[in-house]
C-alpha cells in the first residue's frame, strides 16, 4: 500500500486536549469553520481585517488585494511599514521589551541571552553599520551565517535599512554561494570565520573567499566577517571587515526605513525541476502578517510560551519561524547552534528540558534519527528527560510516516500535545495546511485543513476538481498575501512554473501529489511530482546534481539522478552514471564513486551527495533519446521492473545498473 492510501485508511483520531481547547487562540472547529466561512463571504475584507489587527503600518493601505497584473497579485499595495519594527520596536514600552527574545545555546552547551531591548539596539547598531558600509534601501546582501544571534540581528538589520537579505544556508558550496551572488548582484556577504558543528570548527569564510575567486561578483564590494571563534581567517584589504571594524562608533538607535507593503524583505534560493536555483522573492507586508498571524493560529503563541524552531536560518523555515514570527509575536525563543546528536542524541530533549520549551517544531527526519538513537544498546530515550514544559508539537519538511507521528506523539509529547504537521513550501510563506492545536482533531501522518483563507484543493492534470479520496495535484485557487511574488530575475519563469497554462493559469501548483480523506476531507501530501528530492527535508533538484556530475568533464560523460525512499532521509539520492572511460566495477567503482560525492559535495554542498552511485555503459533511454526516469526508480528502488523495455538498445545495461557499487 502507497503512503497515501495508508493515510487515506488511518482511522487513528486524536481530539485536542479539553483544556487547550478552552484556551487556544482558535477555540474548537466551529471556531476554525467562523474563519474560514469569513474568508469565503468576503475574501478581501477577511485579510484586509487581519492585515490592520496584526501588523503595524507607517502608513495604512486603502486597497487590499489588485489583482489586475494576475499572477503577480500585489497585497495591501500602498501601505508601508518596517519588518524589523514590527518584531521589535513595536514590543517597547510593552511588557515584552524585558522579556528574553533569544534563549541563545551554542554548539558547546554555552547559553547566551538578549532581552528585546537588547535585541534592538543590537539590530539598530548593525544596521547603521551598513548603511556606513554604503548599503541602502533595495540593495541585496547575502547571509552566510551559522546559527547564531548574530545571524538573526544580520537579517532584522537589513530589514530595518529596506536591504533585501538573501541567506544561504552555510552548508553550501563555494560554486553555489558564487551562483547565488551573481543572481541577487549582492553588493555584500555578510559570514563568519567559521562555524561550529558537533564540536568541529568549519570554514565558512574561507568559502566565501573561494566564492568570489571563481568570478563574476561584480556588484559584491564588501565582506563583513563575524569572529563566532577566535581562530583567524584571511581578510582582503579594503573589502573584508569584522564585526567589531563595522560596529566600532555606530549608535544602537537607528530609525526603521518604511518600505512598500510590496518591497521584497527577502530572496531565498530553492530548488526547482530545472538546473539553476530560483530566487524565491518575498513580499514585505503580507509575509509578515503570515509569520505572525501563524504563530498565534498554529502554535498558539502565548506570553509565557519558550518557543524552539530547530530549522536552520538558511532554510525558509528558519526565516519565518526563528528571524520573523517568533520575534514579531514577542515570543521567548531557543536558538540553537549545533546538531541534534552532539555531544550525543539527548540533546534537543536536554535542551527542551533545561530551557523549558513549550512549543517544539522539527523536522520528521531529525524525529527519526533520534527514533533510532532512542533503540538499541547505547539508547537515549527522551523518557529519561522531564518534557513536561510541552504543549504543542510541531512538524514541517516533508511527510511524516504515521509510525513516525505515534512516537513523536507518545513519547515526546506524553499524549498531551498536539502534533502539528505543517504543510507549507518555501514559496507559500508560512504553514498553509495545517491542524490547529485547539481545534483539529488529529490524524497520524495528515496535515489535515487548510487554514482560514487559504484555497487548497486537489485537481487532475487538466485542472479539473477531484472528489475525495482521488489522488491528484495540491493547488490553491486564491492569491494569498504571504505568496511568492515572483522568482528573482524571471518572471516569465515564476509565471510557467507556478501558474501553468495546462491547469488554466489561475491556480497555484505546489508541485505535490495529495490525496483528501473520504471521511473528513483530511490532506495527505504524497511528495513531489517534479524533479525535485526531498532529502532529509531539504530540497534539491535532480538536475542540479545531474550538472554537478556532469560538470566533471574529464570522466563522466552521462548522469541521471533519481529518488528513492529511504527509512531515515525520507527520499535518497541514486545517481546512474556513464563515464568517459570503461565502466568500472569493484574496488575501483568504489573509488571513482567516492571521488564523484566529493565532486558534487564541492559543487553544490555535503547535502546533494548522491548515496547510491551505479556504472553502466549507457542509460536506458526511449528512441527518441529520453532517459527512462521511471524505469531508473524502479531500479534504485530495487523493485522487479514492470515497465516495457523492449525499445532499449541495450537490455543488459539494466543488469548493470542494478549492480550496486
Ligand atoms: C517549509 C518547507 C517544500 C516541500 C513541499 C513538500 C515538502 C513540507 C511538508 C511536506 C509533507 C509536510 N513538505 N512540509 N510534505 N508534509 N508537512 O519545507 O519548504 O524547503 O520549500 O520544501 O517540502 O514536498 O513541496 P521547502
Amino acid at each position: 500500500m502507497s503512503a497515501i492510501e495508508s493515510v487515506l485508511v488511518e482511522n487513528r483520531v486524536f481530539q485536542p486536549p479539553e483544556s487547550l481547547v478552552k484556551s487556544a487562540r482558535i477555540s474548537g472547529m466551529a471556531a476554525y469553520q467562523a474563519l474560514c466561512a469569513e474568508a469565503e463571504r468576503d475574501f478581501e475584507g477577511f485579510w484586509a481585517r487581519l492585515a490592520r489587527e496584526h501588523v503595524a503600518w507607517s502608513k495604512p493601505f486603502t486597497r487590499t488585494l489588485d489583482e489586475s497584473g494576475a499572477p503577480f497579485y500585489r497585497w495591501f499595495e500602498d501601505g508601508e511599514l518596517n519588518a524589523s519594527a514590527n518584531c521589535l520596536d513595536k514590543h517597547m514600552g510593552t511588557p515584552v521589551e524585558n522579556k528574553t527574545a533569544i534563549v541563545f545555546e551554542a554548539d558547546d552547551g554555552a547559553v547566551t541571552r538578549v532581552t528585546y531591548k537588547e535585541l534592538l539596539a543590537r539590530v539598530s547598531q548593525f544596521a547603521n553599520a551598513l548603511h556606513a558600509q554604503g548599503i541602502r534601501k533595495g540593495d541585496r546582501v547575502i547571509v552566510y551565517m551559522p546559527m547564531s544571534i548574530e545571524g538573526v540581528v544580520a537579517m532584522q538589520a537589513c530589514a530595518r535599512i529596506g536591504a533585501t537579505h538573501s541567506v544561504v544556508f552555510g552548508g553550501f558550496s563555494a560554486k553555489a554561494l558564487n551562483e547565488r551572488i551573481i543572481d541577487a548582484g549582492a553588493v555584500a556577504v555578510i559570514t563568519a570565520n567559521y562555524q561550529m558543528r558537533g564540536g568541529k570548527e568549519m570554514a565558512l569564510k574561507a568559502i566565501v573567499d573561494e566564492s568570489i575567486a571563481i568570478g563574476g561578483c561584480d556588484t559584491l564590494r564588501s565582506v563583513l566577517v563575524y569572529m563566532r571563534t577566535p581562530t583567524p581567517c584571511a581578510m582582503v584589504a579594503g573589502r573584508d571587515k569584522t564585526f567589531t571594524e563595522v560596529l566600532q562608533g555606530q549608535g544602537t538607535e537607528c530609525p526603521p526605513e518604511p518600505v512598500g507593503a510590496e518591497h521584497p524583505l527577502f530572496v531565498l534560493y530553492t530548488s526547482g525541476s530545472t538546473g539553476k536555483p530560483k530566487g524565491v522573492q518575498h513580499s514585505t507586508a503580507g509575509y509578515l502578517l503570515w509569520a505572525r498571524l501563524t504563530m498565534d493560529w498554529t502554535f498558539d503563541i502565548k506570553p509565557s510560551d519558550v518557543f524552539w524552531c530547530t530549522a536552520d536560518i538558511g532554510w525558509v523555515t528558519g526565516h519565518t519561524y526563528v528571524a520573523y514570527g517568533p520575534l514579531a509575536a514577542g515570543a521567548t525563543q531557543v536558538v540553537f547552534e549545533g546538531v541534534p546528536v552532539y555531544p550525543n542524541a539527548g540533546r534537543f530533549w536536554d535542551m527542551i528540558q533545561r530551557h523549558k520549551v513549550s512549543v517544539f517544531y522539527t523536522a520528521p527526519t531529525a524525529i527519526r534519527s533520534l527514533i533510532k538513537a532512542a533503540e538499541g544498546d547505547q539508547a537515549i530515550h527522551p523518557a529519561r528527560y522531564d518534557l513536561s514544559s510541552l504543549r504543542i508539537l510541531g512538524t514541517v519538511g516533508e511527510p511524516i510516516n504515521p509510525e513516525a507521528w505515534m512516537w513523536y506523539y507518545k513519547n515526546v509529547g506524553g499524549e498531551r500535545c498536539p502534533v502539528v504537521d505543517t504543510w507549507w513550501q518555501t514559496e507559500t510563506g508560512g504553514h498553509m495546511i495545517t491542524p490547529l492545536p485547539g481545534a483539529t482533531p488529529l490524524v497520524p501522518g495528515s496535515c489535515t485543513l487548510p487554514l482560514p483563507g487559504i484555497m487548497a484543493a486537489i485537481v487532475d492534470e487538466g485542472g479539473k476538481d477531484l472528489p475525495n479520496g482521488d489522488g491528484g495535484l495540491l493547488v490553491i485557487k486564491r492569491p494569498w498575501p504571504a505568496m511568492i511574488r515572483t522568482i528573482w530575475g524571471d518572471p516569465e519563469r515564476y509565471k510557467a512554473n507556478y501558474f501553468p497554462p495546462e491547469l488554466g493559469g489561475k491556480l497555484y501548483l505546489a508541485g505535490d501529489a495529495a490525496a483528501r480523506s473520504v471521511d473528513r476531507g483530511y490532506f495527505r501530501i504524497g511528495g513531489r511530482v517534479d524533479d525535485v528530492l526531498n532529502v532529509s527535508g531539504h530540497r534539491l533538484g535532480t538536475m542540479e546534481i545531474e550538472s554537478a556530475l556532469v560538470s566533471k568533464t574529464d570522466l563522466v560523460a552521462e548522469a541521471a539522478v533519481v529518488g528513492r525512499p529511504d527509512d531515515l532521509t525520507g527520499e535518497a539520492i541514486c545517481a546512474f552514471v556513464v563515464l568517459k572511460r570503461s565502466r568500472p566495477t569493484g574496488e575501483e567503482a568504489k573509488q571513482i564513486a567516492s571521488q564523484l560525492r566529493d565532486w558534487v559535495a564541492k559543487e553544490i554542498g555535503p547535502i546533494a551527495k548522491p548515496k547510491d552511485i551505479r556504472f553502466g555503459d549507457n542509460l536506458p533511454k526511449t528512441r527518441s533519446g529520453k532517459i527512462m526516469r521511471r524505469l531508473l526508480r524502479s531500479i534504485a528502488k530495487g523493485e522487479a521492473i514492470s515497465q516495457d523495455t523492449s525499445t532499449l538498445e541495450n537490455p543488459a545495461i539494466l543488469e548493470q545498473l542494478a549492480e550496486k557499487v
